[in-house]
């Protein structure tokens, strides 16, 4: 089957045949029907993240079952799938206590599969699976727990989405930040995760939502998605900026969607006294952000990461898909350019000019 493979950061993907072999007990094959364009993958390709190489990438993704290995109980072959980029164990500490997206035996075995081996290969080469999704590919071998069922008619570009921008970003404002009504939000990174903040915040009732970036496209569009001011930080002080906005207090809730140290700064000063700092991004390896060790106590703030939008995936996502068919998240504007899995590099090209909304692989 056809797959994207990344060989060495800073090199264009590879799309080439490659094998796939049949699930192992609690696995099952998948026909990828969308695929994601997500920052992530970039920051591999970049080499400002670390994965085992060569690798699939591709973490958000929507598929089709065809196939169970061993032991399967929770799907069949037919059904619907968003995928899950932290499929879980069920059994360790952090599975045990209900932090599902935090689970130990995925992060142990990093891009394998549970059982510590790939079933992507290339002749005798091993070839490893993004986050156990690897849907940058025709096909997948995925864990059980990685695969949530959905209804047939709910469209597989949005339930894509689901699998990572969406959680990651709704979660963050709703689980994470826990957002309250009537409060001031910062999010500084407005692509396909940070809009998902910004409509969480919204669905949250949040008073006043400040999108910062530094691409008026991506403000513009921000707006749309209940964006209530724009910011852009190229052309003004956004600390200073979302002060003013604040009354002089900062935001009661900063979210930093983008990684960067940078960004990490803006997010945790421009936040007010008492307010909750969320970093979603993962800067470059390489980088320290400066804290104020002395602001963090005086002025009593809260600083947290938030992965997977600290959702439990196979129980949240469920929540999306209820949210999406109720009207109360709009994942159809989202969607702002489908590609072939063809044409996966240009879909990179076009995330790094900052073209808003997200690209989605709909044909393959
Ligand atoms: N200040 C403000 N905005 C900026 C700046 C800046 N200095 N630089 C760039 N931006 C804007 C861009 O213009 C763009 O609009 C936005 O930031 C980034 O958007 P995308 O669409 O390129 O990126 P996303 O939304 O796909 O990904 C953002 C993440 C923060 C999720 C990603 O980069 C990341 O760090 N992922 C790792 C963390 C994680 O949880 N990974 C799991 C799977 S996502
Ligand atoms: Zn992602």
């Amino acid at each position: 089957m056809k797959a994207a493979v990344l060989y060495e950061p800073g090199k264009a993907l590879r799309l080439e045949e490659v094998e796939l072999d049949p699930p192992k007990e609690h696995e099952v094959r998948v026909r990828i029907a969308a695929a994601g364009i997500c920052r992530s993958d970039l920051h591999f390709m970049k080499g400002e993240a670390k994965i085992t190489l060569p690798a699939v990438l591709g973490h958000e993704g929507a598929a089709v079952v065809e196939q169970v290995g061993a032991g399967v109980t929770t799907v069949k072959a037919g059904d619907h799938v968003i995928l899950s980029f932290v499929p879980n164990c069920g059994r360790c500490y952090f599975c045990t206590m209900g932090r599902t997206n935090l689970c130990d035996t995925h992060a142990a075995t990093g891009a394998n599969l549970f059982d510590g081996t790939t079933r992507l290969h290339k002749n005798s080469q091993r070839i490893y699976h993004m986050g156990k999704v690897a849907c940058f590919a025709q096909e997948a071998v995925v864990p059980e727990s990685g695969c949530i069922p959905i209804p047939k008619d709910f469209p597989m570009a949005q339930a894509a989405l689901i699998g990572c921008c969406v959680t990651t970003g709704v979660g963050a404002a709703m689980f994470s930040a826990q957002v309250q009504p009537g409060s001031a939000v910062a999010v500084v990174g407005c692509g396909g995760v940070g809009l998902n903040v910004i409509q969480g915040a919204r669905l949250l009732s949040a008073s006043k939502i400040i999108a910062v970036d530094i691409n008026d496209a991506s403000l513009e569009f921000a707006m749309r998605f209940g964006a209530t001011h724009m910011v852009n930080s190229k052309a003004q002080d956004p600390v200073a900026k979302i002060r003013e906005l604040t009354g002089g207090l900062g935001a009661d809730y900063t979210f930093e969607v983008f990684g960067s140290a940078e960004t990490v700064e803006v997010a945790f000063n421009s936040c007010r006294k008492g307010g909750t700092v969320v970093v979603v991004g993962l800067a470059p390896l390489s980088q320290r952000a400066a804290i104020d060790p002395v602001a963090l106590v005086r002025f009593e703030k809260t600083l947290k990461g938030s992965y997977y939008g600290s959702s439990r995936p196979s129980l949240d996502m469920l929540r999306m898909v209820d949210l999406y068919k109720g009207g109360k998240l709009n994942l159809d504007d989202l969607v702002t350019r489908h590609y072939k899995l063809d044409d996966i590099n240009k879909a990179y090209d076009d995330l790094e000019r900052g073209a808003p909304g997200r690209g989605v692989i709909t044909s393959f």
